[in-house]
């Protein structure tokens, strides 16, 4: 059996102050194109349909063109939502779809009720397993402890007793939004961290044919039955050297599996500079980047005059300027957002507690105040998301 496996299509994004609702369409009708050209039996969507619980509406309107060409053209399709998505609103009318093969799963309860497809060899079960908020789904889902490793354990628990029940040989593959161990992370994902645990271990899916991830945005083989898709188009710089795919994964009679990339149409290249503004308009090898989206770091000591104005005359797409001016001293005069770059909320209330202390650390219990105050915002914000509907 033939899949192909893509996620965080993000639809209703932009890049900085470009709209990728053109690129968006392209990718999905290379999708398509990519569907019926490779021969393909199933499509999985692992969560990140949409880029927020209320999109717009024409990103509302792609998905629905997509689910009607994907309906038409008789391939059975799996999504799960994200944890940008409102599962849901993603799940309206999911009975309904679900009779044209268009098969959304969004909620916790239908975690061990697989999609069940077949080829020559027998049946495959597909489960969709909906990102998981550790603190919403512990109870539903009977997890021993709380945290993403721990309802992720309950909810593959859930799968197995399922699958046990099905004919021997039966073949398996899982949809799953989650950071885990080994995924190398981008700037455009939200973070998900929970009490300072980011990652669960891919041993946590041991016992499926293969595992379909969603939420990491490059495409990345943890094993070679774990893999990430990554996102279709990239979302922030930092995924500037990412070569966007999906996996088109051929399932065997045993349960092996034999994975190709599938390239994903590029709108424009990224390109990410660095250096004196004279010295970005003067070199002659970044013309090469004259058509692409640019980031331009500048290191002059004093900031340059219109440095946008003079940048776009060479680069017409610049979307990004950051100021980076090199000085003897980086340490002492980094800006704020230098200090801040990469580092998690944990880690900066952290440090702040220490700057105001003159250094002295925190306690585990003290730590532990600070995992649970940004569990419950995130929770909060999730519930009320849940309860407006938004
Ligand atoms: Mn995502």
């Amino acid at each position: 059996m033939r899949f192909l496996h893509t996620s965080d299509w993000h639809l209703g994004r932009s890049f900085h102050r470009v709209g990728l609702l053109g690129a968006q369409t392209a990718f999905l009708d290379h999708l398509v194109a990519t569907v019926r050209d490779r021969e393909v039996d199933a499509v999985l969507v692992a969560g990140d349909v949409y880029d927020r619980a209320v999109p717009p509406l024409p990103a509302v309107e792609l998905f629905d063109r997509a689910l009607h060409r994907l309906a038409e053209a008789g391939v059975p399709t799996v999504m799960i939502s994200g944890n940008h998505d409102s599962a849901r609103r993603l799940g309206v009318g999911a009975g309904l779809l679900g009779r044209a093969g268009i098969h959304l799963r969004t909620d916790p309860a239908g975690i061990g009720t697989p999609v069940v497809l077949a080829d020559a060899h027998g049946e495959v079960a597909l489960y969709g397993l909906p990102y998981l908020e550790p603190a919403l789904v512990r109870e539903q889902l009977g997890a021993a402890r709380s945290g993403h490793e721990a309802v992720l354990a309950a909810a593959m628990d859930r799968v197995r007793a399922d699958l046990a029940t099905r004919p021997d040989g039966t073949r398996s593959v899982v949809l799953v939004h989650a950071f885990v161990a080994g995924g190398a992370p981008s700037d455009s994902e939200r973070d998900i961290t929970v009490g300072g645990v980011a990652a669960v271990p891919a041993a946590v899916f041991d016992g499926v044919d293969y595992v379909a991830l969603g939420h990491l945005h490059g495409s990345q083989t943890l094993t070679p039955r774990v893999r990430y898709s990554g996102s279709p188009l990239a979302y922030s710089f930092s995924e500037a050297d990412h070569r966007k795919t999906m996996w088109l994964v051929d399932l065997d009679a045993d349960g092996g599996i034999a994975a190709e990339r599938v390239d994903c149409p590029v709108p424009r290249p990224l390109a990410r500079l660095r250096g004196r503004l004279e010295e970005l308009l003067d070199d002659p090898a970044h013309e090469r980047h004259r058509d692409s989206w640019i980031e331009a770091t500048l290191t002059d000591a004093v900031r340059p005059h219109d440095p946008m104005a003079r940048l776009t005359a060479r680069f017409p797409h610049t979307l990004s300027l950051v100021f980076d001016p090199e000085r003897a001293d980086t340490d002492s005069l980094a800006s704020y957002a230098q200090r801040l770059r990469g580092r998690s909320d944990q880690q900066i209330a952290e440090d702040f507690v220490s700057h105001v202390r003159a250094g002295g650390g925190l306690d585990p219990a003290e730590r532990a105040v600070l995992h649970g105050a940004f569990d419950d915002v995130r929770v909060e914000a999730a519930t009320t998301e849940r309860e407006a509907g938004r």
